[in-house]
């Protein structure tokens, strides 16, 4: 997979994405991240990208030009050119189904960007998809960009050695992980669950899930909603809310 990354700051490049298994897997040529710096598309002495907004108020807004001309660049240099994504809190958000569907694509363009924002023409003309990584306020688009291809460069066969980790990871069925241990089997009176060292694969199964399922109802009741919960999981979800009623002042208050 190719993904093509338009920005300001190409210096910032490829920085996390060298190292661990994006590094690895963009040196087994799994994956190419293709950085181009977007002032190489201005066309004035100054290489302006950013001008201030009509209508008035604070800040600068980018120019569209620059973007469209990288873009085309890109489509050019790409051959088979895939969807483009702008990086900006208005965006629908960055989910694992999202990073999923992307990851079958031969190529992906990542726009960043930066001040108050772009031209609405940009993803207007480039039918370009608004991605927000989630609700906070960052300078720029630049980390986005870095956790789209590290979410979605992961997900590309091969570049995470064991598929069972891919297959197991959090959100893989919609639900939190559940919890994790390793050696000493007891630190600072902490004991690791006894199930796990039991050695009964059906029992730590059975436990992991319904540990999975007390994590996302305590944590992130939302995702509950869109998992796909067969009956086990539906049952051990009543249980779960019944337990977690009896020691509370306002059942319903939560998920
Ligand atoms: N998830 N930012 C983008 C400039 C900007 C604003 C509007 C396009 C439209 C962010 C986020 C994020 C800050 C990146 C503003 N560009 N992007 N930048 N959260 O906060 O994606």
């Amino acid at each position: 997979m190719r993904i093509d990354v338009v920005t300001i700051f190409p210096e910032v490049f490829p920085g996390p994405l060298d190292a661990g298994v994006i590094g690895r897997g963009r040196m087994r040529g799994l994956l190419d991240v293709v950085v181009w710096d977007l002032r190489g598309f201005t066309d004035d002495r100054h290489r302006t990208v950013d001008e201030p907004p009509y209508g008035g108020g604070a800040g600068m807004v980018m120019k569209a030009e620059p973007f469209l001309r990288a873009v085309e660049a890109v489509r050019r240099a790409a051959g088979t050119p895939g969807p483009v994504l702008l990086s900006s809190p208005q965006g629908r958000r960055f989910t694992q189904p999202w990073a999923r569907r992307l990851a079958v694509m031969p190529q992906l363009t990542v726009l960043c960007g930066r001040y108050e924002g772009v031209d609405e023409r940009v993803a207007a003309i480039l039918d370009a998809d608004e991605v927000s990584i989630g609700d906070y306020v960052l300078s720029g688009g630049e980390l986005p960009a870095m956790v789209i291809v590290e979410a979605v460069g992961r997900l590309v066969p091969g570049v995470v050695g064991e598929e069972a980790s891919v297959r197991e990871d959090s959100f893989s069925d919609g639900l939190l992980d559940h919890p994790h241990y390793t050696r000493p089997a007891e630190l600072g009176g902490h004991a690791v669950p006894e199930v796990l060292l039991s050695g009964h694969h059906e029992e730590i199964r059975r436990w992991r899930r319904r540990e999975a399922l007390r994590r996302t109802l305590a944590r992130r009741p939302d995702l509950l909603y869109e998992a796909a919960l067969d009956d086990e999981a539906r049952t051990w979800l009543r249980e779960l809310r019944a337990e977690r009623d009896r020691g509370s002042a306002c059942p319903g208050d939560r998920g």
